[in-house]
């Protein structure tokens, strides 16, 4: 078994045991911690799911390097991507559903060596959904293969996008803007308020487009592998190259299609990771 075999197995069985973790817990009464703003919260399931993923991994890969939302967050430390291998980890992507028993939150966790993709993995143990991806091996859910939509056309596009956690005006007002001028022109916009699940449904078909200003290396790492092996593409919104630290990302079925929705977006530069 290659030594990435051995992270892909080890990873797979920690997530399904803090899969448990969040579905023991999305229906009780929780301890709610505010971070950076009031709507940017953290839960202690949140801190035990990091805990035991970093755990689990530094157990038999004490060499291995993290970056993970809630440490982060505790930690105030600089995010910095080396080329060493680093787990980038979301605990709970859709604190916000998990915190209102809204089913629709996961686990993100990617293992990133080089700066390159090798595993992504993003699973919502609470409605069953385990979207696993390999740099090369294709994007599956529960197992069984799945890609794209073909779309290229704007006018039959189905968009995920999120208006976010930050209230900061010029933001709120470019994703309203970027709203009413998309509105007109696709077939509709979808928000499953968490970034993972959403490129997810984009990796399955279900979606054509996903794309957001403001989230995280944690919120995206993973789904980016995933939409790639499904045949998709992950782009910057002003349709460059992808860049994890950026706190932007669009990723779509086609590049045409991405290049489309690039156009008529008004551009936010958040804070870089
Ligand atoms: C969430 C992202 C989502 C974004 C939310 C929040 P969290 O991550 O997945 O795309 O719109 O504001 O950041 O905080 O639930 O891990």
């Amino acid at each position: 078994m290659s030594n990435l075999d051995e992270c892909y197995e080890t990873v797979i069985e920690l997530v399904k045991e803090s899969g448990q973790l969040i579905r023991e817990n999305i229906c009780k009464q929780k301890n709610i911690l505010i971070k950076s703003c009031d709507v940017d919260l953290v839960t202690e399931t949140d801190r035990q799911v990091e805990k035991l993923l970093i755990d689990g991994i530094s157990a038999k890969f004490p060499e291995h390097k993290f970056i993970g939302e809630e440490t982060t967050a505790e930690t105030n430390k600089k995010v910095t991507l080396t080329d060493d291998p680093t787990w980038i980890i979301d605990p709970v992507d859709g604190t916000m559903n998990f915190v209102h028993s809204l089913p629709h939150t996961c686990i993100s966790i990617a293992l990133w060596i080089d700066k390159i993709a090798e595993i992504g993995i993003v699973y919502n143990p609470v409605l069953e959904q385990f979207f696993t991806a390999r740099k090369g091996k294709g994007a599956f859910l529960n197992g069984k293969p799945i890609h794209v939509s073909q779309e290229t056309e704007l006018q039959k596009a189905l968009i995920m996008n999120e208006l976010g956690t930050c209230r900061d005006p010029e933001k709120l007002r470019i994703t309203i803007d970027n709203l009413t001028t998309l509105t007109p022109l696709i077939h509709g916009t979808r928000s499953l308020g968490s970034a993972a699940l959403n490129m997810c449904m984009v990796a399955m078909g279900g979606a054509d487009v996903n794309y957001e200003f403001g989230i995280h290396a944690w919120d995206v790492a993973a789904g980016d592998l995933i939409v790639r092996e499904a045949g998709g593409v992950c782009i910057d919104p002003a349709g460059g190259n992808f860049d994890i630290m950026s706190r932007r990302v669009l990723c779509a079925s086609t590049m045409p299609l991405a290049q489309k929705v690039a156009k008529v977006l008004t551009q936010y530069y958040p804070e870089r990771d």
